[in-house]
């Protein structure tokens, strides 16, 4: 009797077609990492020991941020954290932990104002547009934020030892970038980023010429001379 050859028997087959089809399941598309550090020349020359608040992107990406939630709570005056970094029609959560009143606003963009509320209240604002926003309170003049926003997902904060990764990027040329507030945007690196694996990009950001100006409030007037 005629006999099928023995892959072609279902109990052979199946296995290995349901095999073949996790195998493609489990392929995406290649992808690389950038990977590297970052220095920062503070205004005394030396380097900064701290680079936490440092953010690392990338430029000509294609590929659209995706919205997230995320929190930058009030707590004992003072913002945290202090950088934020979000892609485009992100919304960002303010929460009062002080059982004082606060008032979040910001004049970068189109501005905006949380007006005051205090402790269990939090209030919220949706960043639809790329940019750096810079966030005070109008009641203590010492507290200061600011939310980087991205429209692709190509970021990261630095360690506090300067070391980043930026994650997931598909095979290409493209420039890398930090910013940080006393330093605003370093000069662009260019990487190849492989199918797999990782490209490496080390990035310099000069805050020599930075100068601390006081900010004015809500109503672009000094603050009040109380001292909070
Ligand atoms: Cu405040």
């Amino acid at each position: 009797m005629f006999q099928l050859p023995r892959f072609c028997n279902p109990r052979v087959l199946l296995p290995v077609l349901f095999g073949l089809f996790l195998g493609f399941a489990s392929t995406s598309a290649p992808a690389g990492d950038i990977v590297g550090r970052v220095e920062l020349i503070e205004k005394n020359g030396k380097k900064a020991a701290d680079l936490s608040d440092v953010v690392v992107y990338v430029e000509s990406a294609r590929g659209k941020a995706k919205p997230g939630r995320d929190v930058v709570s009030m707590k004992g005056k003072s913002f945290s954290p202090h950088v934020l970094v979000v892609g485009t029609g992100s919304t960002v959560e303010f929460p009062n932990q002080d059982p004082i009143l606060h008032n979040v606003f910001s004049i970068s963009g189109e501005g905006f104002d949380l007006g005051l509320y205090k402790r269990p209240k939090s209030g919220s604002r949706t960043f639809d547009k790329p940019g750096v926003y810079t966030l005070y309170c109008n009641i203590h003049p010492q507290m200061s934020a600011l939310v980087v926003v991205r429209d692709n997902p190509y970021f990261a904060k630095a360690a506090p030892d300067g070391s980043f990764r930026v994650e997931g990027l598909p095979a290409g040329d493209y420039k890398v970038m930090a910013f940080h507030e006393r330093a605003g945007e370093g000069m662009p690196v260019a990487v190849k980023v492989p199918a797999t694996g990782e490209a490496e990009a080390d990035l310099s950001l000069d805050a020599t010429s930075y100068k601390r100006v006081q900010h004015k409030n809500k109503y672009g007037k000094d603050y009040s001379l109380k001292v909070y």
